[in-house]
């Protein structure tokens, strides 16, 4: 489409749209005709996408989860359409700024945080590496909550997201699946032998599916995100209640329905323990894997051949409930003995872990479980018969090792477990992540089969976090090495060569400090607060948690405040500390840590005697386009989690590619990003993972040790609590409990020194500048390493065995 055609086809939408002229229009109004402008753009290729994958008979991939963190698409998506500049253009000549109408989107947050986005980053992958890979998710009513910082404290609102309707999404009734809860199992013997189950007196949920279109770069391919609503099925007790003239009834009915598909849970460490997240976990995986059966079937394909042509994959334990289901399904409905259904059902599904915390691992009470899924309930206890049964013969006598690995043990059953035995595939999400599971975590799995367990280190796609959220540098990089390296990321390696190119170097700081100067006005207009643009940009952006320990970031901040108070000549190049980042509502010691950033923040910024050296800046409501203006603007990326508790982080690498500098633990992906740009490029301190587990194992360290020998340490922990921080004098008493006290369970007094240690090492670096700019230049260099083109192209050859599928115009 060329400029004219653009604008003709705009006007023309507008008008048919909503019955008014250009000049008579809203700015949402615009927003909308440009988002159905493009729906139109893209309907044809996505019908050709499914034709093509239909006629080929494609293996298609499902990537299950509960979380899908996608951001806004409208930009993304004329990125990938390559119609941004003629969009943008034509816009110009009506009147309209494009960017204006961006921000009309609502920003999608159906994610907690990495999982989520993860996912997203996944999808947007498969798309442009033209894979038939496909989402399968919760069309949560809201998103996670909005954050508002009110007098130091986070408060929650709702996120009412689609409250002015979501322009990407197509509701197909005729593609809606019932899900089945409650009622009990009967089991009857047919006329061949064999014993059937029927599932009697359920309660019946309607599943109606929303597709969202996932479009690749410029290259014509349009697959599927496919999430599932929560409704009243056609013949429930709500009509009952109603002829009945029971409408109280009937509207509390209604509402436990649609409860199902209506918040994210706001948690991605604690498992609530609560049956409407179990309900969840099973309406969508069931929905998704029914909806998968009947396109499976309507291709004609013989059910034996499945797994040749699904692949499932879940996204943590959330959706491990595909494994009883794809059994159900394949026994019940499909009348497939056990063993070949078992066959089938680990060939198609595989699994990725995301954490090693303790909490995170998802159990749920046997008693709870069966009376809301008697089926699936039995289907797992012959599972982990079977297992257990398998064990035995393989550990003869070995109680307390089959014990530790059965399915169902102490009353719980364990959906790692669940997950692990029902995949032909399990992958940690960076290597030392994989190594933990399989030394520590599922070490016992490990042993009994090994070449099921795999490493695939995450990914960040470079579309979005770099094309997108950093046009400037993505231009800056075309120039100078051409636009091959969108398609190869791992081509950005050719910046190298302007390691020593001066000229090149200006460049990429001349776009760091533009990217700032956006962020600083942004702060002020937002916060009040000025910030020294000549500061150091140092940027800690995640969910809020002990083990990410911001907490850290914290006590230093206090002790530079201290250093500077004694001496306000102190020699140190300015810096500004930026935090933003979500709690989880009843996390109690993590909502403390956001109450003592903003109150170090109102006492640090308005203290004049400093002379501006020391900003902190919270800012609320992390959300994937607040991280599209952070990532461009830092200097620094702070990434300084406990060795062995973060599984890979993603965050880092989207510093990393925008030329930020890492300073952080060797935990995670950190460690494969220092093996990429080499220790020079990266600051690095703390105890290691090894270190870490050692100390775990031996029940901690002693705190109180740190607290009496550092000075440094005993003034700012005091400061916690001898009323030096304004009219607080008890309120941040149980965070210094937990770190004394309770004897510092995430090593953040013992890391204290190497970090502020750490922080001097990188004052210096800053100061030479030539230098420093070489550090960017490296880690942008290196940073295609973590494309998540990269991983995907792994998990497609190694994992889901996925081939191309390139559609033609
Ligand atoms: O794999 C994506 C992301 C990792 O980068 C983070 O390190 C990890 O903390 C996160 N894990 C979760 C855990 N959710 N659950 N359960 O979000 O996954």
């Amino acid at each position: 489409m060329d400029k004219e055609g653009f604008k003709e086809t705009y006007i023309r939408k507008l008008q048919a749209l909503h019955g008014k002229s250009l000049e008579e229009s809203s700015i949402h109004d615009q927003y909308i005709a440009l988002g159905s402008l493009l729906r139109d753009y893209i309907s044809p290729n996505w019908i050709k996408t499914n034709q093509q994958y239909k006629a080929n008979s494609d293996k298609q991939l499902y990537y299950f989860s509960i979380e899908f963190l996608l951001g806004k698409l409208l930009d993304m998506n004329l990125i990938n359409l390559g119609m941004k500049e003629v969009c943008q253009d034509g816009l110009a000549e009506l009147g309209i700024n494009l960017s204006v109408l961006l921000q009309q989107e609502p920003d999608a947050g159906l994610g907690n945080g990495g999982l989520g986005r993860l996912a997203a980053c996944f999808l947007d992958s498969m798309a442009a590496l033209s894979l038939p890979g496909h989402g399968c998710g919760i069309r949560y009513t809201y998103g996670l909550f909005e954050q508002k910082i009110v007098k130091n404290y986070q408060v929650e609102l709702p996120d009412n997201w689609l409250k002015d309707g979501y322009i990407w999404e197509y509701r197909r009734t005729d593609k809606a699946v019932e899900v089945s809860f409650g009622g009990h199992v009967r089991s009857i013997v047919k006329a061949d032998g064999r014993v059937c189950y029927l599932h009697e007196s359920a309660e019946a949920i309607l599943a109606v599916p929303y597709d969202i279109p996932m479009i690749g770069y410029q290259n014509n391919t349009v697959n599927t995100l496919r999430l599932w609503s929560a409704e009243l099925a056609h013949n429930d007790c709500y009509f009952t209640f109603r002829n009945r003239n029971d409408f109280v009834k009937a509207i509390e009915y209604k509402n436990s329905v649609e409860r199902i598909s209506k918040y994210l849970y706001p948690d991605d460490t604690h498992p609530e323990g609560r049956l409407l997240r179990l309900k969840q976990e099973y309406f969508f995986v069931s929905a998704g894997l029914q909806s998968i059966l009947k396109g499976f079937k309507s291709a004609n394909h013989k059910i034996q051949f499945f797994s040749e042509k699904i692949g499932v994959h879940i996204n943590d334990t959330h959706p491990a409930l595909a494994v009883p289901e794809l059994m159900r399904i394949l026994i019940d409905d499909e009348n497939l003995g056990w063993d070949e259904a078992w066959q089938i059902t680990t060939q198609t599904i595989s699994y990725t872990n995301h954490t090693v915390l303790p909490e995170a691992l998802e159990t749920w009470p046997v008693d709870m479980f069966q009376n809301l899924l008697p089926r699936i309930y039995m289907i797992i206890e012959e599972i982990n018969q079977r297992f257990c049964k398998e064990l035995w013969e393989h550990y003869p006598g070995q109680w307390g090792r089959i014990a530790d690995m059965a399915v169902i043990a102490d009353g719980v059953i364990h959906m790692a477990r669940l997950a692990v035995v029902g995949s032909h595939s399990v992958n940690g999400v960076a290597k030392l992540h994989s190594d933990i599971l399989q030394q520590y975590l599922l070490h016992n799995y490990y042993q009994y089969d090994p070449t099921k367990f795999h490493n695939k280190t995450n990914g960040i796609t470079h579309r979005r976090w770099l094309l997108k959220a950093n046009p400037q540098l993505t231009d800056l990089i075309s120039n100078a090495i051409g636009t091959n390296w969108i398609a190869e990321p791992k081509e950005l390696l050719l910046l190298r060569k302007y390691a020593k190119d001066t000229v090149f170097k200006e460049q990429l700081a001349t776009i760091k400090l533009k990217n700032k100067i956006k962020l600083v006005d942004h702060i002020y207009s937002h916060y009040g607060i000025s910030v020294n643009l000549h500061s150091i940009f140092d940027i800690q952006i995640k969910r809020i948690h002990a083990y990410k320990r911001q907490i850290l970031n914290v006590l230093h901040i206090m002790h530079l405040y201290n250093e500077l108070k004694i001496n306000p000549q102190l020699d140190m190049v300015p810096r500004t500390f930026i935090f933003a980042g979500k709690a989880a509502p009843g996390y109690y010691i993590a909502k403390q840590t956001v109450k003592l950033i903003n109150i170090l923040g109102s006492v640090i910024n308005h203290d004049k005697t400093i002379q501006d050296k020391l900003k902190v800046v919270f800012m609320e409501n992390y959300s994937v386009s607040l991280g599209e203006m952070l990532f461009p603007a830092a200097d620094v990326s702070e990434q300084i989690s406990t060795a062995s508790k973060e599984a890979s982080g993603t965050g880092n690498m989207k510093f990393m590619m925008n030329g930020a500098i890492t300073i952080g633990t060797l935990d995670g992906a950190n460690i494969e990003i220092e093996e990429a740009v080499g220790p020079e490029n990266i600051i690095i301190f703390g105890l290691t993972a090894q270190q870490a587990l050692d100390y775990y194992k031996h029940g901690g360290y002693n705190a109180w040790d740190v607290y009496n020998e550092d000075m440094r340490v005993k003034k700012v922990i005091e400061q916690l609590v001898n009323g030096y921080l304004p009219d607080e004098r008890e309120e941040f008493r149980p965070l210094y409990d937990y770190l004394l006290r309770h004897n510092d369970e995430f090593f953040v007094l013992k890391d204290f020194a190497a970090y502020v240690d750490a922080h001097q090492r990188l004052d210096h670096k800053f100061r030479q500048k030539q230098h420093w700019q070489s550090m960017c230049l490296e880690n942008i260099a290196h940073s295609g390493l973590f494309s998540s083109d990269k991983t995907i192209r792994e998990y497609a050859a190694e994992t889901w065995n996925l081939e191309r599928s390139i559609i033609r115009r």
